[in-house]
């Protein structure tokens, strides 16, 4: 199955804690990251005085199930030291599930595609630089979820 991670960091040298989940990610056994997007600086969401982050999307060929593939992704924030103080805080490393293949995920632990991707500049641009045709499920071809997007600050690294 073919799914896009997105990661972001804003603490504690944030490239270097995107290379190593990166990498973190690719040791994971059934995961292989097979591309990586430029990374991208952007000031926070919600405007909160917080350092800017820097973000990235992985593309991702895994046999884990989506929920495997949540539970590896938690065991990388772990290993990076991420310590959850407050929702939507500063953060070594953040590794989200945008999408996995086609399909939909709706449970208390797991949202797919990704609640708030279509708001963030941060993970579609680097989602349509790597695959500028995807079709998102639910939502629909990447390149129109752009155009609804409003003015956003973006700067590709
Ligand atoms: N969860 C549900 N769906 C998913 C999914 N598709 N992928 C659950 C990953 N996790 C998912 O996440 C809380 C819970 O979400 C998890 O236990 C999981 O079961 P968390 O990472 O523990 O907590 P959080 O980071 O506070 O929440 P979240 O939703 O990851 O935060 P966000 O929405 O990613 O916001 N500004 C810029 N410019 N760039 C950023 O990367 N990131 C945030 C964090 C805020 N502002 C930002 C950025
Ligand atoms: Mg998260």
């Amino acid at each position: 199955m073919l799914a896009y991670i997105g990661l972001g960091s804003n603490l504690n040298n944030p490239k270097q804690q995107i290379k190593t989940a990166v990498m973190a990610l690719h040791a994971t056994k059934d995961v292989e990251v097979v591309n990586l997007s430029s990374l991208y600086q952007s000031p926070p969401v919600d405007d909160s005085k917080q350092p800017d982050y820097i973000n990235a999307i992985a593309q991702v060929n895994t046999h884990l199930t989506p929920l495997e593939l949540l539970y590896a992704c938690q065991a990388i924030e772990t290993q990076q030291h991420r310590v959850r103080e407050k929702k939507w805080g500063a953060r070594t490393i953040d590794l989200d599930i945008i999408t996995y293949g086609v399909q939909v995920v709706a449970s208390k632990q797991l949202v797919i595609p990704h609640p708030e991707m279509m708001n963030r500049a941060f993970v579609l641009i680097p989602l349509a630089e790597l695959e500028p045709d995807l079709k998102v499920p639910v939502l629909g071809p990447i390149e129109d979820i752009i155009q609804e997007l409003g003015a956003y600050q973006l700067t590709k690294l």
